[in-house]
């Protein structure tokens, strides 16, 4: 009897944690959107596991949940919460005040967790710290209730009050308005909860609509286009488009939540071993003048055969441009490039200089502003470097250093500090796993090899010799060409590998190596059945 009503007990204690937690993150919302809008503590500590997480299960994740790693993430740091709410809320219920010790000490966490971002600002401490004083009183009141509630059960079931579970009568409330108090307490603290942190979290995300902003958004069109060449897309169904559309284009960043740059407020200063330093706003950089230019992007992450690569048509101001108005010291040998949130990518300074290389601060992508996810209002575009080394997005900062003196984001997380794109080709129909009908089957796909340009691609089918195929009409040497290859397949499972060659004659490295530190190598071999 005595056992069953304790393990209820037990139950409310734990739901008051809960609740607790919930009137904590919920007071944190609202103050956070009164006066600090990215010290949101669950998106902040979200950001902070995602920044300590070990390199290969941060792998794991993309790789099993691809491009919902981030909900994922959310999901289970919420479980963890509500677990760990629940336990402190018996703690509380057991050993006063261990529950409010316990939620200090997740307070004083997120604190920590919230100041050292980047974009921390100077009130960014003050919403978890209200948002634990909240969910403590929360929790003090709840469980003096229960713990009232508890004793006058004890006392009416004319049975010894367990000493840990129950407070001494004489500091009980009067029989049942413990018990009419707790739940009190728990409803109307739970509903508030609710209620002030959705609209807390609704308002802060609405009112900052940078979307809007994008969207009224107007780019002064450029000096000069990207001329396609006839024949650059080849008529084939099921083939990669010569541009990705924005909406399919790959997506890699360690940002939670996208960050919001107003283009209003958007700064790009320019400093460390340079003559001057400087600051330019978004309009002295359309001022420089716009280009556009074909350019194909590539995530280190890229698998032989993967998806972590695609082509735009970017509109931006030569880096070089941009940098000679601070004037670079001959003692410099890297740009360090920074986005609001803090990440940051170590670029060779005579990639950027060097007159022959496209490489661009791009506010266009496919004939309008940059989408917020791939770096709105102005990112880094580099040809020939993968994207962790080059390509900035929500770019703020240019420091001119050296290799000795910095490092990127990636660089003591397993990265090589320099990484040039090693070239490739991939095979996108017919599909993995689709079975085609005999007869004549178009084998086919991309290639890329940015700032040297595809010479040749090769087909092999089982025991056969490799095969050229024919390739599309190249935009410019940082543009992805297709390749196509007329077969004619028999039934059976064949064995299809694909392989490049550059315009510097070199071939595609035959050997597998893995994407880290600094990018996959290896022939895609896929097995296609035909029926
Ligand atoms: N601010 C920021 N910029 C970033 C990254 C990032 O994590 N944060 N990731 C880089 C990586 S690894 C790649 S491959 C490219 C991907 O750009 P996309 O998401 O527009 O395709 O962005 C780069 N720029
Ligand atoms: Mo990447």
């Amino acid at each position: 009897m005595a056992q069953r009503r304790r393990g209820r007990f037990i139950a409310w204690s734990a739901l008051a944690g809960v609740v607790s937690a919930a009137v904590f993150l919920a007071t944190a919302e609202l103050v956070a959107l009164i006066v600090a809008r990215e010290s949101s503590p669950i998106l902040a500590v979200g950001s902070f596991v995602i920044d300590i997480v070990p390199q290969p299960l941060k792998e794991f994740a993309i790789a099993a949940f691809g491009e919902a790693d981030k909900p994922v993430l959310l999901v289970g740091l919420g479980i963890a919460v509500v677990i760990a709410a629940a336990a402190a809320g018996v703690l509380q219920f057991v050993r006063p005040p261990l529950g409010v010790v316990a939620l200090a000490i997740a307070g004083a966490l997120s604190i920590a967790a919230i100041v050292t971002r980047a974009g921390a600002t100077p009130l960014s401490w003050l919403p978890p710290l209200v948002g634990t004083a909240a969910g403590s009183l929360v929790l003090v009141l709840a469980i003096r209730r229960l713990r009232g509630w508890a004793a006058a059960a004890a006392v009416a079931g004319s049975e010894p009050a367990d000493a840990a579970t129950a407070a001494p009568a004489t500091t009980a409330e009067p029989s049942g308005m413990g018990r009419r108090g707790f739940f009190q307490v728990l409803t109307i603290a739970g509903a508030s909860a609710v209620l002030i942190g959705i609209g807390a979290r609704v308002a802060n995300v609405t009112t900052t609509s940078i979307a809007a902003v994008r969207k009224a958004l107007k780019l002064p069109a450029p000096a000069s286009r990207v001329t396609v060449p006839a024949g650059a897309e080849l008529d084939v169904p099921g083939i990669t488009p010569l541009y990705t559309p924005n909406a399919d284009f790959y997506r890699v960043d360690t940002a939670l939540t996208v960050p919001s740059v107003d283009p209003a407020d958007w700064r790009l200063t320019i400093d460390g071993l340079v003559d001057r330093r400087v600051e330019l706003t978004f309009e002295d950089l359309l001022a420089m003048g716009l280009d556009e230019y074909s350019i194909t992007l590539t995530c280190v992450s890229n698998e032989v055969g993967g998806s972590l690569v695609g082509t735009a048509k970017w509109l931006g101001v030569p880096v070089r441009d941009v940098l000679a108005l601070a004037g670079p010291q001959s003692a410099a040998d890297m740009v360090l490039s920074r986005s609001v949130d803090g990440f940051t990518a170590s670029t060779p300074l005579e990639t950027l200089t060097d007159a022959g290389r496209d490489a661009i601060l791009a506010v266009g992508m496919n004939g309008e502003p940059l989408p917020l996810e791939h770096g709105f209002p102005v990112r880094m575009v580099v040809p020939g470097l993968y994207g962790y080394v080059s390509a900035t997005k929500w770019l703020t900062e240019l420091k001119i250093t050296t290799f000795a003196a910095d490092e990127a984001y990636w660089t003591p997380r397993g990265y090589s500090a320099k990484a040039p794109i090693k070239f490739s080709s991939r095979l996108d129909t017919p599909r993995t796993g689709q079975p085609v009908e005999a007869g004549t089957v178009a084998l086919a796909g991309v290639a890329w090899a940015q700032t040297v340009g595809i010479e040749r691609v090769e087909v092999k089918i089982d025991d056969l010799d490799w095969q050229p195929a024919t390739l599309s009409a190249a935009v410019n040497d940082d543009t992805w060409v297709q390749w196509v290859l007329e077969w004619d397949a028999t039934p059976g499972t064949h064995n299809v590998t694909v392989r490049a060659v550059d315009r510097d004659g070199e071939v595609q490295v035959e050997e597998r190596s893995p994407i880290a530190p600094d990018g996959s190598t290896g022939w895609q071999r896929t097995l296609v059945r035909v029926t």
